[in-house]
């Protein structure tokens, strides 16, 4: 299988630079760490290793050193398309090269025969209150999955260390080829009341099946954005709550499926992956109080009532970034490019213009620009998909893309378990006070 060999090939000076740093370089100090990230949720301390994406507070996420615009340009497309497979930038993400068209499409048919979800699963959903939350079900939809990992199974049978990442690697595509099924079964199952299985067709791409699974009014359009959305969303370096929980639960070799469930439940937060559902409520909470798209003075207004109110404006903010994320400019340019009149993207536009200034003013905010989060809801409602609650559940799909293989190339280079340790406040204070007669 396609991956299989590039990351073969590629491991053992992979290896030899990570046994290098560990060996022969440990003791060389990183960085200092201070009181203040200790008690700050350890904000920025650099303490992860990936390769698989970067993000630079001043340009955004680079995925494998490429910027979005570079990557939407590179990858391949399906012909008539203008975003790329979902499957080159698996690719990209796992292999570290641009593929081939070839290449690209290998992936996509990997994911084709893997797609088929057992009934067992159709049934635990069917069978869950109508009112779960669609997180919920998602997370326990990958959960029950789980009996069917390799890496599970190949690990009690003996398997050895320095093969880990072929079972991870067999799962992570079992899964991610799984998760639209899922997730467009959980739609139309909880929104629509349907129980039909969705089914998976090996003539389509990995955004085309999901489009058509989800049963929107214009499939090809959506397929465009489910791309693009999936890409966008895939990875934003490993210290984020999503990619961060796949990490430290895969360090304790629990294998993807529950590494990723967990990694689900935490994208359901609302500071992570929750945020887009409050986004899109906030827009159209200001197109209903306006009655539809408000003056600059109008909107300026509601942005200081929201934040006097005590509220975050959501969709604008980041804890790394500081410049407008490169993820929200790319679906403002698809936007703008397909349906510039929609009232709610010229509200969003109208945002952009007016709030970063209004946080600016208010002065607290480190990033006072736009987040993924502020725009992407509003390109799902345009293509009739108005569920908000569903919105984290697509991030959850995208995010695979990218954890998935930062799963597979932690047990490949045999990182280990994660054990951070702690202080009693005691022990800060103290630490303090030393700091002081110093
Ligand atoms: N509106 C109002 N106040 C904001 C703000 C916003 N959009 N963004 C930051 N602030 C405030 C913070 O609440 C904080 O206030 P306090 O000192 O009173 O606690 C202060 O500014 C400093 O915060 P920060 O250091 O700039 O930001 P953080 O790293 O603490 O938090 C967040 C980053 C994204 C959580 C934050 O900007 C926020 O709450 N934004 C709105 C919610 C949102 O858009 N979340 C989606 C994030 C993208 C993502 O990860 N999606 O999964």
């Amino acid at each position: 299988m396609i991956l299989h060999e590039q990351i073969a090939s590629q491991l053992p000076s992979w290896r030899e630079r990570y046994k290098s740093l560990a060996k022969e370089h440990g003791e060389v100090v990183v960085a200092n760490v201070t009181v203040g990230q200790v008690i700050g949720g350890m904000r920025d301390i650099k303490s992860l290793v990936t390769d698989i994406s970067y993000v630079d507070p001043a340009t955004g996420i680079k995925f494998r050193g490429m910027s979005i615009p570079e990557v939407l340009k590179a990858l391949p497309k399906p012909r008539g398309a203008k975003i790329p497979y979902v499957g080159g930038l698996y690719y990209l993400l796992t292999v570290g090269e641009v593929p081939t068209r070839e290449q690209a499409e290998a992936v996509e048919t990997e994911w084709a025969k893997r797609a088929d979800v057992p009934d067992y699963v159709f049934k635990m959903l069917k069978s869950m209150p109508r009112e779960t939350h669609p997180m919920t079900l998602f997370s326990q939809a990958v959960l029950a999955l789980q009996n069917n990992s390799v890496f599970a199974r190949r690990y009690h049978e003996g398997m050895k260390k320095d093969v880990y990442w072929e079972a991870a690697l067999e799962d992570s595509l079992d899964l991610t080829a799984k998760l639209p099924v899922l997730a467009a079964f959980i739609y139309r199952l909880k929104y629509f009341g349907e129980t039909k299985k969705p089914k998976y067709n090996a003539r389509q791409d990995y955004g085309m099946n999901f489009a058509r699974m989800m049963g929107v009014a214009d499939v090809k359009g959506y397929a465009e954005l489910a791309r693009l959305y999936f890409i966008l969303h895939s990875d934003h370096e490993s210290g984020n709550v999503s990619a961060h929980t796949m990490h430290l639960v895969g360090s304790a070799l629990s294998d993807p499926y529950l590494s990723f469930s967990a990694s689900l439940n935490g994208l359901a937060g609302p500071l992570h992956g929750l945020a887009n559902q409050e986004c899109l409520g906030w827009l159209i909470d200001v197109k209903s109080h306006m009655g539809g798209v408000p003056s600059r003075e109008q909107l300026y207004q509601f942005a200081w009532d929201t934040l006097n109110s005590g509220k975050v404006i959501p969709g604008y903010g980041h804890a790394v970034l500081r410049v407008p994320d490169p993820r929200f400019t790319a679906q403002m340019e698809f936007a703008k490019a397909r349906f510039p009149e929609d009232e709610l993207v010229r509200l969003a536009d109208l945002v952009f213009d007016v709030v970063p200034a209004v946080l600016k003013e208010q002065g607290k905010a480190k990033n006072p620009a736009p987040n993924v989060d502020a725009i992407s809801g509003t390109l799902q409602y345009y293509y009739g998909v108005r569920e908000f609650d569903f919105y984290t559940v697509l991030f959850g799909v995208g995010r695979a893309l990218g954890v998935t293989p930062n799963y597979v190339w932690a047990r490949a280079l045999g990182m280990p378990l994660e054990r951070p340790k702690s202080l009693t406040t005691a022990m800060l204070e103290d630490v303090v006070a030393k700091a002081a007669a110093a």
